[in-house]
């Protein structure tokens, strides 16, 4: 038994580890430029979606401002909008993807 941790400390620390982490939404923004068909395309690739459900969410991006595209934890989430961005700049759209705390 490590004497570094009295009960309460060691309760406080198997709370903690057993928290669930907290998670964040990965957004897409409308702009007027990227075409439909890509942002379908960044959704079936990247969001693992079906070609109906990307149609769906790229709809309410357009009709809204903007949509969710899934839910994850931070370092999936940060990875997702970098190869989201990336991707669109490689094909020289300006579609931005951005992150929020759920
Ligand atoms: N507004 C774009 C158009 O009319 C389509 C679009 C949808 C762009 C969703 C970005 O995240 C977006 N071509």
């Amino acid at each position: 038994n490590n004497p570094e941790f009295d009960h309460g400390e060691l309760k406080e620390a198997v709370r903690q580890a057993l928290k669930p982490p907290p998670l964040y939404k990965v957004i897409l923004n409308n702009d007027d430029y990227t075409p439909m068909d890509f942002v379908v395309e960044v959704l079936t690739k990247f969001f693992k979606m079906d070609t109906e459900k990307a149609t769906q969410i790229m709809l309410t991006i357009h009709y809204e401002g903007k949509g969710v595209c899934g839910t994850f934890t931070f370092e999936i989430a940060e990875t997702k909008v970098a190869q989201v961005n990336q991707y669109a700049r490689e094909n020289q759209h300006p579609l931005m993807c951005t992150m929020e705390q759920a």
